[in-house]
């Protein structure tokens, strides 16, 4: 059994011990769980060279841990509970030994395809419970899975899948997304045209629309699953074999694949569902995250059943057929933990009470939120009205890289405050820092967040790529790993996320890098250059505001122009990478070294028009006014 931390003293005494002996106490941890071989030592590391190996030697493999471990008590309990988008569809459940026998059934299909341990699978595919099945067949084999949400564009499918080296690609004809059906198979189409790699794909049907299957290339998933065993034997994996990469925008134009491995992975995930959740036996668990992103991963999938809990996931979107849809989920499926992000709390927070009448929200126990600062209103409303003030709410901060959480109140346990992530978890060691990398002691202070050691469910490297790993994560503060996050301590030594300072934007709980959206905006052939800025949002938390340069459209085009830009983005990134402003102008803000200053865009974004502090290095500063005034000028026109 994972250990349960279950009072705050409890807390406070296991993090000391945690912090001072962080191998004595991991090691305690990964007893819990079945590994094939135990470790020969519990963690080597050396951070300026972004190393680190936990449980070294140890062989195991992770779906053991989800079923073998699971099959006497749990066989029977359901694993997965799926939530069709259409309520009037029926939904799904799928025990412990069913997930495992269709698992294993996937896991031979891929073998009989050729897939072994160490390759890649792409995985790009709608909210059904055929993703997860697909994630966990490869980990039974060992391939390495790389899932992209399946909101990107096939440019970005193909750019990934590319990096990956993935030789196979799992998909569907299409998917349902409130009122809407997106052709999946189509843009997986045009995206493996573009990438050699893949020479095979298997397709699952799910809306039953036409699509056109390529002989010798594309499988249909249950003519595949039609003839093969429900046995599969799971392979022996190092503790620090690869698990799975994850691309993530960062502040150059290229997504890092992330690698994370598996001994480490599997502990930290089911350890800090377990305790930041709270959950006990019988509970239903919901998180709405999509599994294309860390959080579903690690909360939707990995960490729930590695814990044997009964876990919900959900097709469609939280306005459709209303926007009530989530608290009928809840409802019916009496849910206990719902976890979810700032930006759902707070368009729905904004459609209004009534989508509250008549739901019955007494099952719940604990609420989450991630992705982004939750504010104030948004906070209060989900407690006052979701959790009913019964229910502690979980403002839970980690990252991509971080595997899983790391600053998060254990729910019921510690104390909450608005807007606060509140405190580490277990073995975790926040430090904060200036920018001359002093770091800064006590409370009330306020800086970059760095974490001084490792845990067990951090990235190992970005693929193919270590260099880039050490360069964007452990050279800026040479011993520390830097998160990219801004942070205040407050005088009780709380922590609250202040949102990055670096180009990362978040927009609607999605990590976008304003490099990735000015390279796509630079595809256009009226372009000649742009800036991204992110701006503050009441919905979305963050909106994207492009200053773009296009001298040569032709006048009173402006519509024009500023529709294709969009569709660039779109057919590069995906819809949701969409700008939400964009403002047509005659240069952009640069220092005599050519570099645009974006603080000064920022700061105009946000609708600032005075205190732009100290522009002496810059070489046109009159750009600055003629900004703003055209900025006015289309605002104003924009509200005629
Ligand atoms: C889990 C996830 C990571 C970035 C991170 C932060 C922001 C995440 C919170 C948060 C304030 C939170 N992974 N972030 N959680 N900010 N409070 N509770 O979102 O890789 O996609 O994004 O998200 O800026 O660095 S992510």
């Amino acid at each position: 059994m994972i250990p349960k931390i279950s009072t705050l003293g409890g807390y406070i005494f296991e993090y000391q011990k945690s912090v001072s002996n962080p191998t004595g106490f991991w090691n305690n941890i990964a007893e819990s769980f079945y590994w094939r071989k135990k470790w020969s030592s519990v963690l080597e590391w050396d951070f300026l060279r972004g190393d680190a190996q936990w449980f070294k030697g140890a062989k195991l493999n992770l779906t053991e841990n989800i079923f073998e471990r699971h099959m006497f008590f749990r066989a029977n309990q359901p694993a997965l509970v799926w939530e069709p988008n259409d309520p009037d569809e029926a939904h799904r459940s799928l025990t412990y030994e069913e997930l495992f026998d269709e698992v294993n059934k996937f896991a031979n299909v891929l073998k009989s395809l050729g897939v072994l341990k160490g390759d890649r699978v792409a995985i790009y595919l709608p909210m059904v419970p055929e993703l997860v099945i697909a994630m966990l067949a490869c980990a039974r084999i060992g391939a390495i899975h790389s899932i992209i949400f399946a909101g990107f564009s096939a440019q970005s499918l193909s750019e990934r899948m590319i990096d990956a080296g993935a030789t196979i690609l799992i998909t569907s004809d299409g998917g349902y997304r409130g009122n809407k059906t997106i052709p999946i198979k189509a843009i997986a189409d045009e995206a493996m045209e573009n990438c050699q790699c893949v020479k095979t794909a298997i397709i699952l049907k799910r809306t039953g629309e036409e699509v056109a299957m390529q002989p010798g290339r594309d499988f249909w998933w249950s003519d595949l699953i039609a003839d093969v065993g429900i046995h599969c034997p799971a392979t022996e994996m190092d503790a620090e074999d690869p698990l799975f990469i994850l691309y993530t925008s960062g502040s150059t134009g290229k997504p890092k694949g992330l690698v994370h491995t598996t001994g480490g992975y599997m502990v930290y995930s089911a350890y800090t569902f377990k305790n930041v959740f709270q959950y006990g036996d019988g509970d239903i668990y919901f998180c709405s995250a999509d599994i294309g992103w860390i959080t579903g991963h690690t909360y939707l999938v990995y960490g729930p059943l590695l814990a044997g809990a009964t876990s919900l996931m959900f097709e469609g979107i939280p306005t459709w057929p209303d926007a009530g849809r989530f608290w009928d989920i809840i409802d019916k499926h009496q849910v206990n933990q719902f976890y979810t992000a700032p930006t759902a709390i707070r368009s729905l927070m904004a459609l209004g009470m009534e989508w509250l009448n008549n739901k019955d929200l007494s099952s719940l126990k604990v609420l989450g939120t991630v992705g982004e600062p939750i504010n104030e209103a948004a906070w209060h409303w989900y407690h006052d009205h979701i959790g009913k003030n019964r229910c502690p709410i979980v403002d839970t901060w980690w990252q991509t890289e971080t595997g899983g959480i790391m600053i998060s109140p254990m729910a019921g346990i510690t104390p909450t405050k608005p807007s606060y992530a509140t405190m580490p978890l277990m073995g975790i060691q926040p430090k904060i820092v200036n920018h001359e990398g002093k770091e800064l002691m006590g409370n009330s202070v306020e800086g970059n967040l760095c974490i001084a050691f490792p845990w067990p469910g951090m990235a190992r490297t970005i693929w193919k790529d270590h260099d880039r790993f050490i360069k964007t994560y452990f050279t800026a503060y040479p011993g520390l790993y830097f998160t990219g996050d801004g942070v205040k301590r407050d005088e009780d030594g709380y922590y609250r996320i202040l949102g990055r300072v670096d180009d990362v934007i978040n927009v609607s709980g999605h990590r976008l890098g304003t490099a990735e959206i000015e390279n796509a905006i630079n595809e256009h052939p009226l372009v000649d250059e742009s800036a991204v800025v992110g701006y503050p949002h009441a919905i979305k938390g963050q909106g994207i505001y492009a200053f773009v340069v296009c001298p040569q459209f032709s006048t009173g085009g402006e519509e024009g122009i500023k529709t294709s830009i969009q569709l660039a983005v779109t057919n590069m990134i995906g819809p949701f990478a969409k700008p939400d402003k964009i403002q047509i102008v005659n240069g952009l803000p640069k220092t005599r070294s050519g570099k645009i200053m974006r603080r000064i865009l920022m700061k105009i974004a946000a609708g600032q028009i005075d205190n732009f502090g100290d522009i002496t290095t810059l070489l046109n500063p009159e750009i600055i006014q003629t900004i703003i005034a055209d900025k006015n000028d289309s605002e104003s026109k924009a509200s005629n």
